[in-house]
C-alpha cells in the first residue's frame, strides 16, 4: 500500500498562519510579483527579507503551534509503519508540502518533503549551501562561514520556492504519484503548478480524495471531496 499525501496553506490555517489566497492572505498586501519571484528579490530584496522575517518570527513565537490535523498524519504515519501486518509487506508513505512552516515535522512526522522549501533556512547565492536559519536576514547579514568577508555580506536568501524556480523533490514526488494507492490533498487550492498536477499523475486506480473547505480548480479529478476543516475531517478520516 503506498500512500501520498499533499498538504497546503489551509491545514496550517487553523495554527494561526494565514493562507496566501483568502481573504486576509498573505497576498492580500503584497503583489506576489514583489515578493514571491527571483526577480521582485533582484529589485528589492529588503522588502522580501521584511516579508519572510515577519513570517519566520511568528513561526517561532509560541502562539504557532501544529494542529489536530498534523497530529493526526504523523500518529497516522507512525502506526501504520509499526504495524507488523504493513511492514511485511513493503508500505511506503510519502507526505509532500507545499508549507515552509516546520509544523508536520514538530508533530512528529517523519518522511516530509517540503517541496517548496523551508522558512527555517536560509541558502546562499553564490555556492547554494543550507544554514538552519532562526534569525532575521538581511541586506547585510554576514555569511555564517566568512562573517568577517565583507563582500560576502548579504549572499543570503530564504530557502523557499519562488515562482518560476523549480520545485525541490519533483522526480520524487513524480515516482511517489506514479505508484500512489491512495492520495490525499489537503488545504491546498490547486492552483499553483506542478503540486496541482499531481493528482492527474496518479493511476486511474488510486483512491484520490480531497479534503477543504470548498471546491477547487482540482476538485473533479478527486474521487472523494471532503468539505470541512481540516483539524476535524483529517483525524475522522484517518482514525
Ligand atoms: C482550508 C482551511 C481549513 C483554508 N481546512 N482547508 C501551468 C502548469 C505548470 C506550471 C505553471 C502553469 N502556469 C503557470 C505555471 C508556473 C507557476 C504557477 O503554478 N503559477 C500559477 C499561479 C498559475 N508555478 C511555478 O512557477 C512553480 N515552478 C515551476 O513550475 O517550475 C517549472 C520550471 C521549469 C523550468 C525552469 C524553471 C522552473 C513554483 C511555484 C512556487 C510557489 N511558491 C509559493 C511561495 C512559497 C514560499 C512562501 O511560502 O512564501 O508557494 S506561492 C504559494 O502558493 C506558496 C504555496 O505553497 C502555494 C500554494 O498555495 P496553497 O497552499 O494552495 O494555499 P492557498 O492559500 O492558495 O489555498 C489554501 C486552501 O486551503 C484554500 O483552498 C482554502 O479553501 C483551504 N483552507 N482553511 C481545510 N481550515
Amino acid at each position: 500500500m503506498n500512500i501520498l499525501i499533499l498538504t497546503g496553506a489551509g491545514i496550517s490555517a487553523e495554527s494561526g498562519i494565514p493562507t496566501f489566497r483568502d481573504a486576509d492572505g498573505l497576498w492580500e498586501g503584497h503583489a506576489v510579483e514583489e515578493v514571491a519571484t527571483p526577480q521582485g528579490f533582484a529589485r528589492n530584496p529588503e522588502l522580501v527579507h521584511q516579508f519572510y522575517n515577519e513570517r519566520r518570527r511568528a513561526l517561532l513565537s509560541e502562539t504557532i503551534q501544529p494542529n489536530a490535523a498534523h497530529v493526526a498524519l504523523a500518529d497516522f504515519e507512525r502506526e501504520l509503519l509499526s504495524d507488523p501486518r504493513v511492514s511485511n509487506q513493503r508500505c511506503d508513505f510519502l507526505l509532500v508540502t507545499q508549507n515552509i512552516d516546520d509544523l508536520h515535522a514538530r508533530a512528529g512526522s517523519q518522511n516530509v518533503l517540503p517541496m517548496h522549501g523551508e522558512l527555517l533556512k536560509a541558502r546562499c547565492l553564490y555556492t547554494e549551501a543550507l544554514f538552519d536559519w532562526r534569525d532575521d536576514l538581511g541586506t547585510d547579514t554576514p555569511h555564517p562561514d566568512n562573517p568577517d568577508d565583507e563582500s560576502m555580506r548579504g549572499c543570503l536568501r530564504p530557502h523557499v520556492v519562488w515562482f518560476g524556480e523549480m520545485p525541490i523533490g519533483l522526480s520524487k514526488i513524480e515516482q511517489a504519484a506514479a505508484n500512489a494507492d491512495v492520495f490525499i490533498a489537503i488545504g491546498t487550492s490547486g492552483l499553483v503548478y506542478p503540486a496541482a498536477g499531481i493528482v492527474q499523475q496518479t493511476k486511474p486506480q488510486c483512491r484520490k480524495i480531497e479534503i477543504n473547505l470548498d471546491d477547487t480548480p482540482a476538485s473533479a479529478a478527486f474521487d472523494e471531496t471532503i468539505r470541512g476543516r481540516a483539524s476535524e475531517e483529517v483525524p475522522r478520516l484517518l482514525r
